[in-house]
C-alpha cells in the first residue's frame, strides 16, 4: 500500500496587512528547499497576497491556513471566512476584477496561478477556497490517489504550535486504509501520543484493523494515551469496515443518507475494551469524514450537501469553519471515493 502521513495547517487570522507577510514569509520558507522554480515561489506569493487581501478588504473573520507537503512539494491554502459572501461569484471570478480598488489581481488570477482552484460562497454563511500550487503550470489533480480524493484540515489550537491530533491514510486499488487519532489533550506531550500512533498505522497500513488499535494500544503506553479510530474500505465493495476507541466522529453523509457511526469508549495506550468492528454501505455519491472533538459531535448534514461533489478540502474547510470549539485541536477527514 502507499501510504501518507497525514499534513497539518497553520492558522494565520488576517486582522491586519502585516498577518499577510507573516503567511507569505512562511510559505516562501517552507519551499525553500523544493525542487520548485523562481516562478511556482512567484506564483506562490501572489495567491498569498491576493487571499490575505481580499480576506482583509472583505471578510469577517478571514484566516489563511497553509499546509506545506514536503512529500509531494505542494502548499495547499484555505483560505476561510465568516462572511459576506460574494453575491455574484463569477463577476468575482472575472479576470481582472480585482478585490479592491487598487492593485489587486483577483479571484480569476488567484485561480489561473493555481494547480488546483476550487471556491465555495454563501450569502449568509461566507467563502471557503482552495488553492493548491505545485512546481510548473500544470492543473489537474496530481497527489490524489486514483482509487480516492481525500481533503483534510489538521489544525492545532491557538497558541500551540504542534497539533495533538494527527492522521494517515494508505491505499491500493483495491483498499483504502485510514486512522485519525487525537492525543489527548493538546501540545508536544499530545503530538507525541499522536505522532507515535501515525507511526505504528504506517508500517503496516493494510494490516488488520482490530490489530492496528491492539497494537497501537500497547505502543502508546509510554505516552498520555489517544483516542483513535481505524477504518479499512473495500473499494469495489463500497463497504467501510472501522473500530475505535475514544471520541473520533465517523459520518457518511449522501444527499438522501446520513450514517453516524458509532466508537466505543476507551482511551489508547490507557485503557481500551475489546475493539469491535462495525461495518456500514458507502451509498453511490456519498462521501466519509472523520474528525476528532475539537469539532461539535452532532451537526446536520444539509450544509454541506450540497458540496458532496466539491474538493474535499472545502467539505473539511467548511466544516472546521462551522462547528469547530476552538478549544483543542481541530482534524477533519473527507473522503469520497472515485469510483
Ligand atoms: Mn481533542
Amino acid at each position: 500500500m502507499e501510504v501518507i502521513r497525514g499534513w497539518t495547517h497553520t492558522a494565520f487570522p488576517i486582522e491586519d496587512e502585516s498577518r499577510i507577510g507573516e503567511a507569505r514569509r512562511f510559505a516562501a520558507r517552507a519551499v525553500e528547499s523544493w525542487p520548485w522554480s523562481p516562478d511556482d515561489a512567484g506564483r506562490l506569493a501572489l495567491v498569498i497576497t491576493e487571499l490575505g487581501t481580499n480576506l482583509l478588504r472583505h471578510a469577517v473573520n478571514g484566516r489563511l491556513l497553509i499546509a506545506a507537503r514536503a512529500d509531494v512539494a505542494e502548499v495547499e491554502l484555505l483560505s476561510i471566512d465568516d462572511g459576506p459572501g460574494m453575491d455574484d461569484l463569477s463577476t468575482c471570478m472575472t479576470d481582472g476584477h480585482s478585490s479592491g480598488s487598487t492593485a489587486g489581481i483577483g479571484m480569476g488570477a488567484v485561480k489561473r496561478l493555481s494547480n488546483d482552484f476550487d471556491i465555495h460562497t454563501a450569502t449568509p454563511g461566507g467563502t471557503v477556497i482552495v488553492a493548491r500550487l505545485r512546481a510548473g503550470r500544470e492543473t489537474g489533480l496530481s497527489a490524489a490517489a486514483p482509487v480516492m480524493r481525500l481533503g483534510a484540515v489538521c489544525l492545532p489550537v491557538a497558541g500551540e504550535i504542534e497539533c495533538g491530533d494527527a492522521w494517515a491514510a494508505g491505499w491500493d486499488d483495491a483498499r483504502i486504509a485510514l486512522t485519525i487519532i487525537d492525543g489527548l489533550g493538546h501540545g508536544p506531550e499530545a503530538a507525541k501520543a499522536s505522532s507515535a500512533a501515525v507511526d505504528i498505522f504506517a508500517a503496516a497500513p493494510g494490516a488488520d484493523i482490530q490489530d492496528i488499535v491492539q497494537r497501537t494500544h500497547v505502543g502508546l503506553q509510554a505516552t498520555r494515551g489517544a483516542a483513535l479510530c481505524v477504518a479499512t474500505i473495500d473499494v469495489a465493495a463500497r463497504k467501510l469496515r472501522y473500530v475505535g476507541a475514544g471520541n473520533i466522529v465517523g459520518r457518511v453523509v449522501s444527499g438522501v443518507f446520513d450514517k453516524s457511526l458509532v466508537t466505543q469508549h476507551g482511551t489508547a495506550g490507557a485503557q481500551i475494551r475489546k475493539p469491535e468492528i462495525a461495518d456500514v454501505d458507502i451509498p453511490e455519491h456519498a462521501i466519509v469524514i472523520f474528525h476528532s472533538d475539537g469539532l461539535a459531535t452532532r451537526w446536520k448534514p444539509e450544509t454541506i450537501q450540497p458540496l458532496l461533489r466539491r474538493d474535499p478540502s472545502i467539505i473539511a474547510a467548511v466544516l472546521l469553519r462551522d462547528h469547530s470549539r476552538l478549544r483543542d485541536d481541530a482534524t477533519v477527514v473527507v473522503l469520497r471515493l472515485n469510483a
